[in-house]
């Protein structure tokens, strides 16, 4: 069924073919603007550097635009940190590969190429299309967000081919993706608010992929020789959730602890989940509506300074019960039953919602899974060990031991590729999953659930007091659903 396999497999090959030419010669590592320089030296490095080497670009702004005409990789140090203000041009050349930026200007032309691909940049604000694809053959481009351009956000044309997978296009002035002669492969992209269609495909093309989600384009989803099913509609999202398109992403870290081990390739449906954690002024709102209308959940007395903190008082029973009362305040079906028949709804006292007691998808609001919560987390990207990427954590990046003694503001600091925030620390967040150190092991491929029973709750993603280690996204901790934590919800979408 997936034939997400398929692509991994031309992912696969362009990697492979980069890594390939790269080993088969005395690749050079260059490192360029180690303590700062101005953009001529990023040039000229260009310029002197062995076909295949690979260019370090240490962070800063650059101003200028930069022309690649041979084999080489170009890394920068994360799409928040090295921004080429000019745009890029990669012309008449193979085996390329630009990765850790963002880019402006004229965004990035890949034309009369091969071989190129294009991974974890931000393309911002580019006066024209933010991608452009012209008579290129195997151009991979993933992991990427492609936003704010003037015309469309990527053009793919004159007989190229393209592997498209797990980019968010969003908010340029014409199109998603148009695809003029060329042939393209779609997977798990999130095409949002364009201006034109989502993607737009001419008789002349072919485009083969699944799991595309998109809404709020004007000129609708899909125009033109778009496959129907290539790109589902989504309702707009909740304003105060992220939507993480449905796709595979590699949970676990082999590098971890026993108990996140294997790392393994889990399959989730789309899902919407809180950017922020629940504060304690928004717990007060839903459970002041709760206490009305049959719940056992009350408001806590907080001071107004604590409002926009997260809740750190909350067994993993009254989130559930919340979460019940959230969806009915709002008119939404409830997801918690305390039957397996789900006849009644989970409104009262300590109950052990079995699996077959929630409804998973056609309902309001519910815990996220383990799994949904940690590919969450992980913002996008693949095997960091935190939401940013593999930098160190310090207090600039989350509120964890040492940094402030308590809780913060929620979203206080800066959020992670799906826009969520305190995704690494603040406050413990209780998962739906039963706790279970061997289950990684056994876990099925799609949609994990946890396992049936157990003892422990999984929580998530550390505190204000959790050392570094705590605050990574594979790690996992547990304690009785009598406990005291916080959490957030999810939404299933695109049922
Ligand atoms: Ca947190
Ligand atoms: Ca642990």
């Amino acid at each position: 069924m997936r034939s997400l396999k398929l692509f991994g497999l031309g992912a696969a090959l362009v990697l492979g073919a980069l890594v390939a030419v790269a080993s088969g010669t005395a690749q050079k590592v260059i490192t360029v603007c180690q303590s700062g320089c101005d953009f001529s030296s990023i040039k000229a490095a260009i310029l002197a550097a062995p076909e295949n080497s690979v260019i370090h670009v240490k962070a800063g702004t650059y101003k200028e635009s930069l022309v690649i005409l041979k084999p080489l990789s170009l890394v920068g140090e994360g799409r928040d940190k090295t921004i080429i203000e000019g745009g890029i041009a990669i012309l008449e050349t193979k085996l390329v590969n630009v990765t850790g930026f963002t880019i402006r200007g004229q965004g990035i032309q890949v034309q009369d190429s091969q071989t190129v691909l294009l991974a974890d940049n931000l393309i911002d604000q580019s006066s024209s299309s933010g991608l452009l694809i012209a008579n290129s053959l195997t151009v991979a481009v993933q992991g990427s967000t492609i936003q704010n351009s003037t015309g469309s956000g990527m053009i793919i044309v004159l007989g190229s081919k393209a592997i498209i997978s797990a980019n968010t296009i969003k908010l340029n002035g014409s199109h998603g993706i148009s695809v003029g002669a060329s042939q393209a492969d779609l997977r798990d992209n999130l095409i949002t608010d364009n201006g034109g269609c989502g993607i737009t495909a001419d008789s002349a093309s072919q485009l083969s992929g699944s799991g595309n989600t998109g809404y709020g384009n004007a000129g609708g989803n899909a125009c033109g020789n778009v496959p129907s099913g290539l790109i589902a509609q989504q309702p707009p999202q909740p304003p105060s959730m992220a939507l993480i398109p449905a796709g595979s992403f590699k949970m676990g870290d082999d590098a971890g602890e026993p108990d996140e081990r294997p790392a393994h390739t889990v399959y989730l449906s789309a899902f919407y989940i809180d950017k922020v954690e629940v504060t304690y002024g928004f717990w007060n709102e839903v459970a002041s509506w709760a206490a009305d209308n049959g719940y056992d959940i009350s408001p806590r007395r907080v001071e107004a300074a604590q409002a926009n903190h997260p809740v750190t008082y909350m067994t993993w029973y009254e989130a559930v019960k919340w979460a019940n009362a959230r969806s009915e305040r709002e008119g939404l079906k409830p997801c918690y039953y305390v039957d397996r028949l789900q006849q009644t709804v989970y409104r009262t006292g300590d109950v052990d919602v079995p699996i077959e007691g929630v409804k998973w998808s056609g309902c309001g609001y519910r815990l996220p899974t383990e799994a949904e919560w940690e590919k969450a987390a992980r913002g996008g990207l693949e095997g960091k060990r935190y939401p940013w990427g593999d930098e160190e954590i310090s207090c600039s990046r989350a509120n964890y031991s040492g940094c402030r003694g308590s809780t913060a503001p929620v979203g206080s600091y800066p959020p992670n590729g799906y826009e969520l925030y305190d995704m690494a620390g603040n406050e413990w967040e209780w998962v739906w999953d039963w706790y279970n150190p061997g289950y990684y092991g056994a876990s099925p491929g799609t949609n994990p659930l946890g396992p049936p029973l157990g003892e422990s709750r999984v929580l998530r993603g550390g505190s204000w007091g959790s050392d570094a280690s705590d605050c990574r996204v594979a790690n996992r901790d547990y304690a009785s659903p009598s406990s005291h934590y916080g959490f957030r919800l999810v939404r299933a979408a695109g049922q």
